[in-house]
């Protein structure tokens, strides 16, 4: 059996991508890396590589991530500029022994030194977007959640390993140097091939106060198929930050474990997400809002 399912509609060309290579056999390594830079080079999606949109200060920053669920490898990048390609940095940062996670500019370095692209992640787009926020914001009060999405996914290959990967230009207009929950081992992300693994979308800051994507992981362990650990696991937090804190940001959460059964979850209205998995092919589906 062999499966992917990736966080919103943007994914599906990278799905199909990785549909081919796990097919035939491909390694779930490197189909979800070949998944993730398909969404990270398309210009027009404006929350995930190029095109990204920008932090206050007209730069953007991405944060990445990917995990080996068989070694339990971890490698991440954040608040990285002028890379093309953040999750291939992660992914190299997961073979390496010790300094797994890298912000700013020593990812920079370590990424240069390995010969990645660089490229100005800056787009026109992504320019006037930014100074069309700018004008708004004379009038209203800066929120620097609108214009995200990250691209989260977990995949299982035909013998048996899983792999989770995530890459975001995070929260527009976030502060230079903020870090969300996608480079975040348990919050953004987690894998193991011996149970499954969970990525998420959202507001970080609060997707980072509960390590949804672990808890996911940790609930699926315990034998819950991985519908009821996502439903469980976001039905719970979104309560618990309600009940505390009066308000939960946007949590959507995706999961798959290692016989390629999937579960979503969200406490949004609308999340898209993308499956394909043996037998099936690769499809996007919308959840509705059931609290
Ligand atoms: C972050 N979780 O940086 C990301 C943004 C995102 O849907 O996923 N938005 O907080």
């Amino acid at each position: 059996m062999w499966g992917i399912i990736a966080t919103w509609r943007m994914a599906l060309e990278g799905i199909e991508k990785a549909e081919g290579m796990l097919k035939e056999g491909g390694d779930a390594g490197d189909a979800i890396e070949a998944a993730v830079r398909e969404v990270e080079d398309f210009p027009f999606y404006k929350s995930v590589g190029y095109g990204g949109l920008p932090n206050e200060e007209m730069e953007v920053e991405l944060d990445a991530a990917y995990m080996d669920g068989d070694t339990l490898d971890i490698g991440a990048v954040a608040a990285i500029k002028d890379f093309a390609n953040p999750v291939s940095i992660a992914r190299r940062l997961s073979k390496e022994q010790a300094n797994n996670l890298l912000v700013g500019e020593g990812a920079e370095k370590f990424a240069h030194k390995e010969g990645f692209e660089r490229k100005n992640m800056l787009t026109d787009r992504a320019r006037i977007h930014y100074r069309n926020r700018k004008k708004e914001m004379v009038q209203s009060e800066l929120k620097p959640y609108s214009g995200h999405d990250t691209v989260g996914m977990v995949c299982l290959d035909s013998k048996g390993k899983m792999t989770c990967a995530t890459s975001t230009s995070g929260l527009f207009m976030k502060k230079k140097g903020r870090v969300g929950d996608s480079p975040i081992s348990g919050s953004g992300f987690y894998v193991d091939s011996k149970v499954g693994g969970a990525s998420a979308t959202g507001l970080g800051e609060d997707v980072m106060k509960g390590c949804v994507s672990y808890e996911i992981v940790r609930l699926m362990a315990e034998g819950l198929h991985p519908q009821e650990a996502c439903e469980k696991a976001v039905a719970h937090f979104d309560r618990e930050l309600k009940e505390r804190r009066g308000k939960a940001g946007d949590m959507s959460l995706i999961a798959m474990n290692n016989k390629g059964e999937w579960g979503v979850a969200t406490n949004i209205e609308g999340f898209s997400f993308a499956v394909a998995v043996e037998g099936q092919k690769p499809a996007v589906y919308l959840t509705k809002q059931e609290n």
